[in-house]
Order: C-alpha cells, then sequence, then structure tokens
C-alpha cells in the first residue's frame, strides 16, 4: 500500500457551498433549518443527498427505514466498508450544522479521493441516519439503532408521531422505505464527524475534540393525572393540580442532576390536555430527558427521579406515570480508532483534546456493532439545537481533513 498523500486537503469551498446549498431545503426565517425527518424537506435533502453521491461515483442504497448507504468501492471489495457519515434531519428550531456538517464532510472526503485518483484498499461507505434527532418520533438515533438491534423494524415502523402518522406511512410518503433489510450493511469501522454542540473546544481554543465517551440517556414519556375543577371556586387545599405536580416535578429534576453532578435533566415537552385559563389543569403528558456519563450516575438518576415522583404525587393526591421509552447505557468509543483520530489531528498541527460527548450522535449506536469514533469540532457559543447555531469554515473544514486522513489511515491507500 502507498503512503497517504499527508499534504492532502479537502476543498473548503466546496464543503462550505454544499452546506449552505442543503441549508436551503427548510430554510428559517432566524437563519435555521426546520428539517423534520421523514418530511417535505427532509426528502428535499435526500433527493439532493442521492444525487450527489451518484455523481461522485458511489452506489446509493436505501434500507426499511430510510438509512442510506453511498457506497465506494475499493481494491479489495472482499472486506466490508469502512462507514463515515451522520444525519439530515434537524430539530423544529436546528440549525445549519448539527449532523449535517458529518455527513456532507463525508461526500466532501469522496470528492476529495476522486480529485486525487486515489483508491483505498477497503471500500468506503458514506451513510445518512434516519431520524438522529428523535424529535418527531421517539427515539433519537432511531435509524441506527434499529440497524444495530436495539429496536425491531416492526417496532419502529408502527411508532407514530403527534398527528398520528406512522413511520411506514412517512416513510412510503416521501418514498424512501428501501428494500436493503436493516441492519444488512456491513461496516469494517464507522467515523462521525460532528460540531462539539457544547463550549469545551471554543473555551480552550482546541480545534479537533477527540471523542471518547458519550453519556448515556434516559427517555420517559410521563403522564399526570389530577382533577380538572373551576379556578375561582376551588379552595387551593383541595385541588389535584397537574400542572403545579409537573412543576414540582421539573424542579426536583433540576435539583437531583445538580446534586449528583455529571448529570442533566431536561422536561422538554409538556402538554395540558384541553386547557383553558379558569380551569385548574387535570391531565398533563410530559417528557423527561436525564443523562450522566457514568453508569453508576445514571442508573441513581433513574431511582430518584421515580423516587421524587411518587413523593409528588402521593402529596398532591395526583396520579404520575413514567414509562421508560429509551435507556441507552454511556459509549465508550474504540480505542484504535480514537487513537487514529488522534493521529490525524496530530499529523495535521490541529489543537486538540480528549472530551466526553454531552449529545447522543449515530456513532454512540454503530460502536455497539464495529468499532466506532468521533470527530468534534467547536460551534459558536457551544450552542446547538437553537437557529443561532453557527461554525467557522475553517473550522468546518479542519474537522473534514482529520475524518479524510482518518479514513485514509484506516482503509488503506491502494493508489
Ligand atoms: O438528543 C441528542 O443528543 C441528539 O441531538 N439527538
Ligand atoms: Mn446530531
Ligand atoms: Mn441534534
Amino acid at each position: 500500500m502507498t503512503k497517504p498523500a499527508s499534504n492532502l486537503q479537502i476543498d473548503s469551498s466546496r464543503l462550505w457551498d454544499t452546506i449552505h446549498t442543503t441549508a436551503q431545503f427548510g430554510a428559517t426565517p432566524k437563519g435555521g433549518v426546520r428539517r423534520l425527518t421523514l418530511g417535505p424537506e427532509d426528502k428535499q435533502v435526500r433527493d439532493w443527498f442521492r444525487a450527489a453521491c451518484e455523481n461522485a461515483g458511489l452506489d446509493v442504497q436505501v434500507d426499511g427505514l430510510g438509512n442510506m448507504f453511498a457506497l465506494r468501492r475499493g481494491r479489495d471489495m472482499s472486506k466490508p466498508p469502512l462507514g463515515l457519515g451522520s444525519h439530515l434531519d434537524t430539530q423544529p428550531t436546528g440549525g445549519k450544522f448539527d449532523g449535517i456538517l458529518g455527513t456532507l464532510a463525508a461526500l466532501e472526503v469522496i470528492r476529495t479521493l476522486n480529485d486525487a485518483g486515489i483508491e483505498t484498499e477497503l471500500p468506503l461507505c458514506v451513510t445518512n441516519w434516519t431520524n438522529e434527532e428523535g424529535s418527531r418520533y421517539a427515539p433519537a438515533m432511531m435509524g441506527s439503532a434499529a440497524f444495530v438491534g436495539d429496536f425491531t423494524v416492526d417496532d419502529i415502523l408502527g411508532r407514530k408521531d403527534a398527528a398520528g402518522i406512522s413511520v411506514a406511512e412517512a416513510l412510503d410518503s416521501i418514498g424512501y422505505r428501501g428494500d436493503l433489510p436493516v441492519g444488512a450493511q456491513p461496516f469494517s469501522g464507522f467515523l462521525e464527524l460532528h460540531i462539539e454542540q457544547g463550549p469545551i473546544l471554543e473555551a480552550e481554543g482546541k480545534t479537533i475534540g477527540v471523542v471518547e465517551n458519550g453519556q448515556g440517556v434516559l427517555w420517559y414519556d410521563g403522564r399526570i393525572t389530577g382533577f380538572e375543577s373551576h379556578a375561582g371556586s376551588t379552595p387551593m387545599n383541595l385541588r389535584r393540580d397537574a400542572l403545579a405536580t409537573l412543576s414540582e416535578i421539573v424542579l426536583a429534576i433540576e435539583a437531583i442532576a445538580v446534586e449528583l453532578g455529571n448529570a442533566v435533566g431536561t422536561v422538554g415537552e409538556a402538554v395540558i390536555a384541553s386547557p383553558s385559563r379558569n380551569v385548574i389543569p387535570g391531565e398533563i403528558a410530559f417528557t423527561i430527558d436525564a443523562r450522566s456519563a457514568d453508569a453508576a450516575i445514571l442508573a441513581q438518576l433513574d431511582e430518584r427521579i421515580r423516587a421524587a415522583a411518587a413523593g409528588i404525587a402521593a402529596k398532591r393526591k395526583v396520579e404520575v406515570t413514567l414509562d421508560l421509552v429509551w435507556r441507552k447505557e454511556p459509549t465508550h468509543f474504540d480505542k484504535t480508532l480514537v487513537g487514529a483520530v488522534e493521529s490525524a489531528a496530530n499529523a495535521l498541527g490541529y489543537a486538540n483534546r480528549r472530551i466526553t460527548s454531552g449529545a447522543g450522535h449515530d456513532a454512540c449506536n454503530l460502536n455497539a456493532k464495529v468499532p466506532t469514533a468521533m470527530i468534534f469540532v467547536p460551534c459558536k457559543d457551544g450552542v446547538s439545537h437553537n437557529e443561532l447555531e453557527d461554525a467557522t469554515q475553517t473550522d468546518c473544514a479542519s474537522g473534514a481533513n482529520v475524518l479524510l486522513h482518518t479514513v485514509l489511515s484506516l482503509a488503506g491507500v491502494a493508489k
């Protein structure tokens, strides 16, 4: 095998252009991107991505949950491809970079190898995972979770959004329910470039995050059943107020996470059934997202949140149910691949540091099945899941260059 061209760099302007070209699909007035999974804007970007991959000479396949796999032949086609990619769906108040940088940087790596006439030993497979965000359908990282067998395909196909549309119907509506069996695409390893979605790299002036671990995640669907009654005539001591109950639960979760340290807890959704200004809320559906990079703390979060909810329910004489809909243990990425990322960053002269991911990623699921690692670059003020999400062209290019050289070192150069 020949040595990878160490001065090979991706085309920074081309990558930057593709990021801004695709940002038009679901562009919001505030400069963000609202591209909910399996909706019309997701179809637009998927169609664009498929065409771009085919123009780059890749063979695109789609599996039964819409996960997209774009294959570049290597010299030794008897070996499974090295995977690289991320996701193209966004949060409702999403930005231009979350997921999109990693998927388009993977395409840029292919384009750069094509321009340089480089053939790798291993085949390469650029991937766009379905519903990483978990906003329209739970769980998050849904397509990659089913790919590694954490959920059955039928279970996922049957999941419904707030409007009662199933994953199956949504996939069919955009024409992305493919023939490839879910989980059939083999990988020799997987790499994901992503913005940090936190403040550390920017604060420390580091260009690259060499991601070692990822937080474990607990997702609950909660329901509070109190009693609707007149807001004017019901004495305070006789109320069974579902919203006052939820307010106590929210503050209890906050206190538990702060007290445990190395933990976070969020109530991101709450819906009062038939709300009215002069009716005491009787019924509320809500969600909890709790995380820790430490497995023991994750277990304590589960225990303490359940106990707090039960205590508040008893005190207020209401019913509170918590249904754990998703549990993912903390991720520890593959040491060899993490080392390859770090070597590439050092060889390219980028300031870097080891880091734990606060956010979940498809790579965290892949890691259960194949050796996996992640590359982070800074985002402005650490902000993400917000239309203000921003990153610099230079940092995006640096991350893509680390991805390129990590790919070359792992896949090998045939010619
Ligand atoms: O929830 C997450 O961490 C990811 O952004 N879906
Ligand atoms: Mn993401
Ligand atoms: Mn996200």
